[in-house]
């Protein structure tokens, strides 16, 4: 048997690997590049080592993916867009970017390493072939005189009088950046200034992916902090950025890099990374690191934060529904619901706290409760929880409880989405907290769903569950 074969077989029987989360056929990925929505249809480009599961900095394993969907729900792997060309600006790796509709020429901005420098890349065949410009690198160096952290993953819109990019940076001493650039042709480009400077204690020291984009009356920019993504909402005039409010995509610490595009309804569709939560040598064994977050749906609440919710579209993947309504729960009832049990579901629940000090599901738990992941909200802590403290009985995952703030009004209820695909779980809070998180299971019988209550009995007012079908024929 050939060596992609036996992978493909690996593969498709290993149990942690995700079923209706966008993935490639094998081996490494990580940032969502240049989604975009193209005659039609959403096309997604990510970072990827198509020969191994594992990054490689700077060797020149870096390439983007690329795959289409004609719903953002079912993908087709399309050729891999860019490669790294030996001897060029992106010898060691095809960083992170961004893809624009240059009056019909669909045209890649990307981070070409090292050193870091911005290039790009058009194709005149509906995006299967790209072709690299023979001058790149368009950007050869950070402005000059500006002592940086970082100079990556372009941002590039169009405004009236022209294109407008911002670059990932740092202002070393001071705190990540978004430095501000224009162009009339995207070839050439003078720079302006930063739209936005953090502070280091606060941001961070370097900002990756800056993503920028109207939404609602308001401008909204993301930038990921070498570790978390933020975003800001606020105004944007004379060029300048001027943040209101400020939030986490996401709470959970797998969620990053995110990027978003706008379809032909206008809604703003985010893409973000979900890393692994196990180890480089249990990533290695499986032939694959990596997963998409299901495309997130943007837009604004009435207090100026972002509402975050997962695409309708993939209400298309439901199959067996089950129902439950006013279900009392006390310390000494909780327990597993006895007719619905797996491992790629959906679950809505709306979670009434009653006097509980905690409340909330049971998900991948095994029969006596040796593994199992709690999904909850605490009351005193005002907070979003996962813990994953018996998620698994191997060694080497992850297991720390993961927490996001959420304030319930009074009388508000708390309303949970859960997605559970094999090793991911994203959670989705009332629209306004997010919280991304990996579990792998040892066992093969760890398919539980269940309720519970600590501290006081609360009431399960209503909840659907899905089983949900795999994207995959
Ligand atoms: N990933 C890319 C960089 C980016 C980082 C490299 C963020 O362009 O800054 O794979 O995860």
């Amino acid at each position: 048997m050939s060596f992609w074969t036996e992978l493909r077989e690996k593969l498709a029987a290993d149990p942690q690997r995700p079923r209706y989360h966008f993935l490639p056929p094998a081996n490494w990925m990580n940032d969502p590049n240049g989604p975009i929505f193209w005659k039609g249809k959403y096309h997604l480009f990510y970072q990827h080592n198509p020969y191994a599961p594992f990054h490689g900095g700077r060797s020149g394993t870096m390439h983007w993916g690329h795959a289409v969907s004609k719903d953002l729900v079912y993908w087709t792997h399309l050729p891999i867009a860019l490669a790294p060309t030996p001897g060029g600006p992106d010898k060691d790796g095809v960083y992170s970017g961004c893809c624009v509709d240059n009056d019909g020429v669909p045209t890649i901005i990307y981070t070409g390493v090292s050193p870091e420098v911005q290039c790009i890349a058009t194709s005149d065949d509906d995006m299967i072939t790209w072709k690299k410009y023979s001058e790149n690198p368009v950007i050869n160096s950070p402005p000059i005189g500006m002592a940086v952290t970082g100079f990556r993953d372009p941002c590039v819109w169009r405004e009236d009088d022209g294109w407008y990019m911002l670059i990932g940076s740092g202002i070393k001493g001071i705190g990540g950046a978004a430095l501000l650039y224009k162009s009339k042709d995207l070839i050439n480009w003078e720079y302006l200034h930063p739209l936005y400077v953090g502070e280091k204690e606060r941001t961070g020291t370097m900002w990756e992916c800056p993503d920028f984009f109207p939404l609602g009356e308001k401008y909204v920019l993301l930038v990921s902090t070498l570790g978390t993504t933020l975003y800001f909402v606020g105004t944007y005039t004379d060029h300048k950025f001027r943040p209101e409010a400020q939030g986490n995509m996401d709470f959970g610490g797998y969620f990053y890099a995110a990027r978003s595009m706008v379809d032909d309804k206008g809604r703003r569709i985010l893409f973000g990374w979900i890393k692994e939560g196990r180890s480089a040598a249990a990533q290695w064994a499986s032939g694959w690191s990596g997963v998409q977050a299901l495309p997130r749906l943007l837009s604004l609440r009435e207090d100026g934060t972002l509402n975050i919710e997962p695409v309708p579209e993939l209400k298309a993947l439901q199959s067996e529904h089950h129902r439950y309504e006013d279900i009392h729960v006390t310390p000494s009832s909780s327990s597993l619901l006895e007719d619905i049990q797996g491992d790629c579901i959906e679950i809505e629940a709306e979670l009434n706290l009653g006097d509980a000090k905690e409340f909330g599901l049971k998900v991948r738990s095994s029969p006596g409760d040796a593994e199992e992941t709690l999904i909850f909200y605490n009351r005193e802590k005002k907070s979003l929880n996962v813990n994953r403290e018996r998620s698994s009985l191997y060694p080497d995952v992850s297991r720390e409880i993961q927490k996001g703030p959420i304030e319930l009004a009074n009388g508000e209820n708390l309303k949970l989405h859960i997605f559970i695909d094999r090793s991911v779980v994203e959670v989705f809070a009332n629209g306004r907290v997010c919280l991304t998180s990996r579990i792998y299971p040892s066992r093969v019988d760890s398919l539980g769903i269940g309720l519970f209550a600590r501290g006081g009995s609360a009431t399960l007012k209503s909840m659907s569950i899905w089983e949900i079908k795999s994207i995959w024929q």
